[in-house]
């Protein structure tokens, strides 16, 4: 009996992962085409960002989204990437250290509503740093990725408090290639994963069934699985074929311009 009992419980947690029935958003300020990037590959185009930000938001909604949508915030170029900012958990909120300098004021402006919306909030202190891009819930374990912005005693902090709260946290390696440890993976079940070959490689994922995206096709491994739908960029045919084939409802988003900014489908909402 007691093995049916915590077999439940290991179910209902898994489905944390993905069952949701919120999402943050912050529509994208002017001051965007300021934002942090690795590499230049133009400047994104406003009017473009904002339409690819309402079927960003329409694509939560029909999944079964409430859309809690937050102003803009000129001061912070980067601030529509809420994501890095706060990590929601069922019986624990966290507010980030962001390790982008330029990006450590966006935490005091959501704090408010953070507290205001949850009732368990713990921040990380200085000198620990941290990104919720680094950070992957599957629903029976939470990975996180060390990262030129996630520091070991961010990793110490979120460990710490994770625990607590009875998650289990494994710190993985983000590839110095990469900026988050989620820009080349997703959940999308509660044994299955979308990940890049080359985050794959780095043995993170061998207890987990692995889907690939295609060669070429890497700025696809960052979607999201909200309750029965995949969201996940257009315009990576093959890798959309694939997740399909394995059964998943796939609502596809255009994301060209976010992505001119190293910013994916996961970056631009807070789900819980
Ligand atoms: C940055 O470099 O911080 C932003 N331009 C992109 C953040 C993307 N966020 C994410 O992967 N969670």
């Amino acid at each position: 009996m007691l093995i049916n009992v915590s077999a439940k419980d290991r179910v209902t947690k898994m489905e944390h992962a993905y069952k949701f029935t919120n999402a943050i958003t912050r529509f994208p300020s002017k001051s965007v085409i300021n934002g942090l990037r690795v590499y230049d590959t133009g400047v994104p185009d406003l009017n473009q960002m904002g339409l690819d930000h309402q079927d960003y938001t329409s694509a939560l909604y029909e999944a079964g989204a409430k859309i809690i949508e937050l102003p803009p915030l000129e001061k912070y170029p980067d601030s529509l990437f809420v994501e890095d900012t706060s990590l929601c958990l069922p019986n624990v909120t966290i507010l980030m250290r962001p390790g982008a300098p330029s990006r450590m004021g966006e935490v005091l402006e959501i704090e408010p509503i953070i507290y205001k919306m949850f009732d368990n909030v713990v921040k990380i202190l200085k000198p620990g740093l941290i990104e919720a891009g680094d950070i992957l819930n599957t629903g029976k374990e939470i990975l996180v990725g060390s990262s030129a912005r996630t520091n070991s005693e961010g990793i110490r902090q979120l460990r710490e408090i994770l625990n607590k709260c009875n998650y289990t946290v494994r710190e993985v390696m983000t590839p110095k290639e990469i900026l988050h440890f989620k820009t080349d993976c997703s959940i999308l079940g509660p044994e299955t994963v979308l990940c890049t070959k080359r985050l794959e490689k780095t043995g993170c994922f061998s207890n987990y069934q692995v889907i690939n995206t295609h060669d070429g096709e890497e700025a696809a491994a960052n979607a999201i699985r909200y309750n029965d739908t995949v969201i996940m960029p257009s315009g990576f045919p093959v890798t959309s074929s694939r997740i399909r084939d394995a059964g998943y409802n796939v609502r596809e988003v255009n994301n060209s311009e976010c992505a001119k900014l190293d910013g994916g489908m996961s970056c631009l909402s807070l789900r819980f």
